[in-house]
């Protein structure tokens, strides 16, 4: 506890410092060792004033997100808070890096901040499916007006230190160092050349626009989103409750709010998905193994995916070489760089000046022998296995020692492309979703050759292009694709059953996804699963259920957007899919070919089914070794197959909902399809150990 506070006294001032790397998250210790120190520091008469600084890379970027569902230990940062901001002696807060939640809070409860350049600030919680509970919902309004402080609270979005000036959240920018600004500032103040109020003086000072105030909550209230997550209806109760309250009722009942919040299951799952996701990228084995380094790289195939991949890398300072078969197909490989960079820059998520600094570094080739200097080789070509094994062979001897080889199917064996190259080593899975230079997952396969140091690589790579890294053993689709088409064939059984691809769509739309397996199907292209189906075909068990529906639509030139038609129609190209009668046509007579009466399946059912065949898919990933814990698969459905943060992942949703609740639905729908709906054998192993998903995450 001592070494992560430190404290200093010098002419008058106190300068109490606070050490808990990596983001001096407010965990227990920090708070005790901050509030010795600083009531050391109130009582020390020859103190005149306090200065809060930060060492390392930020200011405390939140309360410890691992403590929640702990019980907690004094002293509370509410607790913490309140002591400082009742303070006798001006206290200043030195802000750098990103401060956020509590740690905003904290710097709330100081009578002045200053801000280094380049800091910024933000109250995340209600992306945890919580709210500020250390006086943030009662001190940010009253600094800075309801409206903007609810804009900041609703969105979790961070501002810039300009822009926290602008708002009074801050009091100054500092040149250079907000420490050494903070000292300057406390010496004139001393010296009688410059005002330190404290913060009790500064919020006396302020009288609140009742009016605007209530306008503010007013409008908020209107704009609620998700009716299922709780935090912001319950963030705005608490910015009115700060106007219309005594103070210690507003941050009474602010507490109640955050301990009622905390507790639900959706702060549960999303406290989950960040955990999670920080989980995933973390590789033990790798510890002390080093990731070569990726100077230059070559993108073999110029198609949306290689295009993708080439800005993605570009994005990152890594140069690249697109290779395509002829001039016609670099260009318009190029072309495709080119467009997505102007969308880019048209959404304002690129500068122009990012996209010429990214286009110096883009150059093209007809032949392999370009990317014999390239670090890192990543193939994108189409799905084709004699292809792609011709192309790895070629570049096992064209590329230079080290070079990292990567494929990016998730449907030809990673293990046989590597036997081509006779160098399995330095050969590994890099799989990209679409779009590639959008889709934050990267799945890291590891093939049964691929020597650890390029695997470490293949994790490196994936935080420099700001992606999350799953790891997978080989096999067909992974994880993310796996549990997709496993999601997708028990919604064709329900389809052949008796549901419409309108009410699945509906409930899966209730279940939290931003769309349903149907819609999704239309975006993406029906085609594509009907080649790689009809490519499997030979390989099909003919004692397993197949549903032929998709494959009816297909043959009638229904493939989707692109067609103007799938499971929807889209007059004139419109994006919005509308219902078309002459689907449920085709679905009726594919049923009566295959002598299935039509039964009402109703959107609860959907949805458990839904989740039993993802779960189950997982459960089987675990089984195999594929996966490497159930927390791996969560967050390769969050970030890769849009399944709802505020569930969790389906492991976590399948704890949630009771292991034997969903291994007895299991059995059940086995008793109609035994092969598809075998529980996996985890399932048993967990429920006669009273043990769950996330304990084999620990
Ligand atoms: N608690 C515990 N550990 C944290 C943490 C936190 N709040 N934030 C980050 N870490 C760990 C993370 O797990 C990783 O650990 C390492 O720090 C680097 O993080 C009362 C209740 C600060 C922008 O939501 O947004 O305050 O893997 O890989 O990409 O109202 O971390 O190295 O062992 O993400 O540079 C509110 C969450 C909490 C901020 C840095 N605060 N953190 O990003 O590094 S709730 C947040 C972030 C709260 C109060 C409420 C990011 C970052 P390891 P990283 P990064």
């Amino acid at each position: 506890m001592a070494d992560q506070v430190r404290s200093a006294r010098t002419e008058g001032i106190a300068t109490i410092t606070l050490d808990n790397p990596p983001v001096n998250a407010l965990g227990a210790d920090l708070r005790r060792g901050l509030m010795a120190a600083f009531d050391k520091a109130a009582t020390d008469p020859e103190v005149r004033v306090i200065i809060l600084v930060a060492a390392g890379r930020t200011w405390p970027a939140g309360a410890d997100v691992r403590e929640f569902g702990k019980p907690p230990e004094a002293p509370l940062l509410p607790e913490l808070c309140a002591a400082i901001a009742g303070s006798a002696k001006p206290v200043i807060a030195a802000l750098h890096g990103t401060v956020l939640g509590g740690g905003l809070e904290l710097a709330l409860a100081a009578g002045v901040r200053v801000a280094a350049p380049g800091t910024t600030l933000g109250l995340p919680e209600v992306s945890l499916g919580i709210l500020p509970g250390a006086g943030g919902t009662q001190r940010l309004p009253r600094l800075i007006g309801a409206k903007p402080a609810l804009g900041l609270m609703l969105s979790g979005l961070p501002i810039a230190a300009a822009r926290a000036l602008d708002l009074g959240l801050i009091d100054a920018v500092s040149d250079g160092g907000a420490a050494e600004a903070a000292g300057r500032l406390a010496r004139a103040y001393l010296a009688g050349a410059a005002e330190l109020p404290t913060a009790a003086e500064r919020a006396a000072g302020r009288k609140p626009d009742p009016e605007a105030w209530l306008s503010a909550v007013a409008s908020a209230r209107a704009g609620l989103g998700n009716p299922r997550l709780p935090a912001p209806g319950r963030i705005i109760d608490c910015v009115e409750a700060a106007l219309l309250l005594p103070e210690d009722e507003g941050f009474a009942f602010e507490r109640t709010a955050f301990v009622e919040l905390v507790e639900t299951p959706e702060a549960g799952a999303l406290r989950h998905a960040f955990l999670a996701e920080r989980h995933a990228m973390r590789q033990p084995d790798l510890d002390g193994v080093p990731a070569r380094e990726i100077h230059r790289a070559g993108v073999v195939g110029g198609g949306q995916m290689g295009a993708g991949i080439a800005v993605a890398l570009l994005g990152a300072g890594i140069a690249v070489t697109l290779v395509e078969r002829d001039q016609t197909a670099l260009a318009a490989g190029l072309a495709r760089v080119a467009t997505i960079h102007e969308r880019a820059v048209e959404k304002g998520r690129l500068t122009p000046e990012a996209r010429e600094a990214a286009w110096e570094l883009v150059s093209g080739a007809t032949v392999l022998d370009a990317l014999e200097t390239a670090d890192l080789i990543v193939e994108a070509v189409s799905e084709d296995e004699a292809l792609k094994t011709q192309v790895f062979a070629d570049l096992g001897r064209i590329a230079k020692r080290h070079a990292v080889l990567a494929s990016t199917s998730s449907s030809v064996d990673l293990n046989r492309i590597a036997a081509a190259t006779s160098r399995p080593e330095d050969v590994i899975g890099l799989h990209f979703f679409a779009p590639a230079s959008a889709m934050k997952l990267l799945e890291v396969v590891v093939g049964a050759g691929t020597a650890p140091e390029v695997v470490a690589t293949g994790f490196a790579l994936a935080k420099r292009l700001g992606k999350i890294a799953v790891r997978s053993g080989v096999c067909d689709g992974f994880i993310g694709n796996r549990i997709l088409t496993a999601y997708r064939t028990a919604m064709d059984f329900l389809l052949e059953d008796g549901a419409s691809p309108y009410e699945i769509d509906a409930a899966m739309r209730d279940f939290g996804f931003p769309f349903g397996p149907y819609q999704g199907l239309d975006l993406t292209g029906l085609d594509i699963p009907w080649a790689r189906r009809r490519r499997l075909s030979l390989r099909r068990d003919p004692a397993r259920r197949y549903v032929a529906i998709g494959d009816r639509l297909c043959e009638a030139g229904r493939l989707g957007q692109k067609a103007g038609k799938g499971y929807y129609l889209y007059p004139e190209g419109e994006r919005k899919g509308v219902e078309d009668p002459d689907v449920l046509r085709l679905i009726a007579a594919e049923r009566q070919a295959r002598g299935v009466v039509a039964r009402k399946v109703g959107a609860a059912e959907i949805r458990r089914r839904a989740l039993a065949a993802m779960a189950n898919e997982g459960a089987r990933l675990l089984d195999e070794g594929i996966a490497r814990c159930p927390s791996d698969i969560d967050v390769a459905m969050l970030a890769g197959q849009a399944f709802p943060r505020w569930r969790g992942g389906p492991m976590m949703a399948a704890d949630q909902a009771g292991l034997l609740e969903i291994r007895n639905e299991l059995r059940d729908f086995a008793r109609e399809e035994e092969a598809f709906w075998r529980p996996a054998l985890i399932w048993d192993e967990l429920i006669k150990n009273g043990l769950t998903f996330a304990d084999l995450n620990r």
